[in-house]
């Protein structure tokens, strides 16, 4: 018997551990541990709460189908994963691997732990198309700190095809079933029970099916116009896929076999440098992921040294503002109701709203990049810390400085004002100049119980020049 562990990989099709040990054997039992440790955090969001949820669901169901179980456990992993193996004398435990420092540190525990009962343990890397390591610069084998050459030496290689899907598993027999009953698992709880609450239907319906009909979706519909509109927050033109990226509701590797055929079968420049781009967002995802794994120092703070001594100053009011999508700035205002209603926000937006934290309120990015965790369901550390730093000026991308004009933005992404009279619907009735400039006559706002702007964006990036100038 296999316990085969998921934790960041939710589903059964093009899974590369799952695939490794239904080639050993066809009795494999399917664990997920809700991680008090992880669920008790400060940075956890509901709504990726109830997408993990959703996922798992499905997952159990898939299991059982396939004649096994997916058993859940409300209990740490480092006392049910060993306990499990030893009192169901499992021949091994295999699962896939993870950058993230928290990941790194819990697995080499339980690695210990089982390697001294005696329990056989195989890892894989799944989650991503090059694994750490296998993109290394041509020079000097190191990881490389840019993403230009990255994408270059990444796009250049063969990537694996999907992995088989497991059929005709064997799950616990009456005695086993007995035994695990002793330690406890549980039916999947509501996001509620787990005391989370998001009450707003997810963006992407959880699971590997609806993941893969949005692949579909996208594929069919929506790539090969994908490098024009995806800069148009009030459109529907990316994947809507992250969530199913950060949780492995969808394979990597199907998704770019998917990808491919669009670039095989399609005749029009434009279609194909749209499938381009989009390609190179999901090398942006891996870039971030292996540049998190060899540097996990970015988990903690800035990546270039000089911001570490830059004053922030770091004023609650206006970062309550911020946070509530009360500014004054319309375009920055519309992004932040999107994620806090959704759980999701265009990344156009994303940049946008970052940039005014960072250059506009002279507040830490870390501040927004913990809040972002709070609220994203898509929220993953790698992609969100690479963006923060990106857009915060302090990570490892060599411009500079980076200042978003929220209101050219605004003219050139929401050119209508669409997306902003989407989200704020008390001034939706304004004149679309007024929305994009965000110059609303003070009587006017106030009428419609809007703010006026809280800072002004010229003088604001005057002062973070000089702040920034100032620094040794
Ligand atoms: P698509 O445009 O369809 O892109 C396809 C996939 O590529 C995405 O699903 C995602 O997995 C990956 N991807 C796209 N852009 C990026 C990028 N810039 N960096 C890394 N991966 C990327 N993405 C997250 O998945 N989780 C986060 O917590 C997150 N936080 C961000 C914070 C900031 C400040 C910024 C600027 C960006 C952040 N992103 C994050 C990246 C990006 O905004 C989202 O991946 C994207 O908006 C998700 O929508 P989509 O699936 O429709 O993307
Ligand atoms: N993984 C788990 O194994 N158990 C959990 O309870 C769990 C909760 C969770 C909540 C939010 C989130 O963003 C991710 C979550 N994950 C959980 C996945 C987690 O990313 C992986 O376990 C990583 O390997 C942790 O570093």
């Amino acid at each position: 018997m296999i316990i085969f562990w998921h934790r960041r990989d939710l589903r059964v099709h093009d899974n590369i551990g799952l695939a490794a040990a239904r080639e050993k054997t066809n009795k494999i039992i399917g664990v997920f541990c809700l991680d008090p440790d992880i669920l008790g955090r400060d940075d956890i969001a509901p709504a990726r709460v109830k997408y993990m949820l959703g996922c798992l669901k499905e997952l159990q169901q898939k299991y059982q189908q396939l004649g096994s179980q997916l058993l859940v456990f409300h209990n740490s992993p480092h006392k049910i994963i060993p306990q499990l193996a030893k009192k169901l004398h499992c021949q091994a435990v295999y699962w896939n691997l993870d950058v993230e420092p928290y990941s790194r540190q819990r697995d080499e525990k339980i690695i210990n732990i089982l390697k001294a009962e005696g329990v056989e343990v195989k890892t894989f890397w799944d989650q991503l198309l090059h694994p750490p390591g296998e993109i290394l610069s041509k020079d000097n084998q190191k990881p490389y700190t840019v993403y230009t050459p990255f994408w270059r030496n990444w796009s250049s290689r063969k990537k694996l095809p999907p992995f088989p899907t497991p059929t005709h598993l064997v799950g616990l027999d009456e005695t086993e079933k007995q035994i695990v009953a002793s330690l406890g698992p549980i039916p999947i709880p509501s996001e509620k029970e787990l005391g989370f609450a998001f009450s707003a239907p997810l963006p992407l319906t959880p699971g590997e099916t609806a993941a893969c009909q949005r692949l579909d979706y996208f594929c069919s519909n929506l790539i090969h116009q994908y490098a024009e509109n995806r800069n148009y927050p009030a459109i529907d033109g990316t994947s809507q896929l992250s969530a199913a990226l950060k949780f492995g509701a969808i394979g990597i590797r199907k998704l770019w076999q998917r990808a491919e055929e669009e670039l095989q079968n399609c005749n029009s420049e434009e279609a194909k440098n749209s499938i381009i781009t989009w390609q190179k967002e999901i090398a942006w995802r891996e870039f971030y992921q292996h540049c998190l794994y060899f540097f996990p120092q970015l988990a903690e703070g800035p990546y270039k040294p000089k911001f570490k001594q830059f004053p922030w100053q770091n004023r609650e009011d206006w970062f309550q503002a911020w946070c509530e999508g009360q500014t004054g700035y319309p375009i920055v205002d519309a992004a932040m109701r999107q994620l806090n209603e959704t759980g999701w926000m265009h990344n156009r937006c994303r940049m946008i709203v970052a940039s005014f934290l960072t250059k506009d309120l002279l507040i830490d990015w870390r501040w927004g990049e913990k809040y972002f965790m709070q609220k994203l369901y898509d929220g993953d550390l790698a992609a969100n810390n690479g963006g923060w730093q990106w857009s915060a000026s302090s990570g490892m991308d060599t411009q500079p400085l980076r200042i978003f004009n929220p209101s050219s933005q605004a003219q050139k992404f929401d050119p209508h004002g669409e997306y902003i009279r989407k989200w704020l619907p008390e001034i939706s009735h304004l004149d679309t100049q007024e929305l994009l400039t965000g110059n609303i006559p003070p009587l006017v706002a106030q009428n419609c119980g809007y703010p006026t702007p809280i800072v002004s964006h010229q003088q604001q990036q005057r002062e973070f020049k000089r702040l920034y100038a100032q620094m040794p």
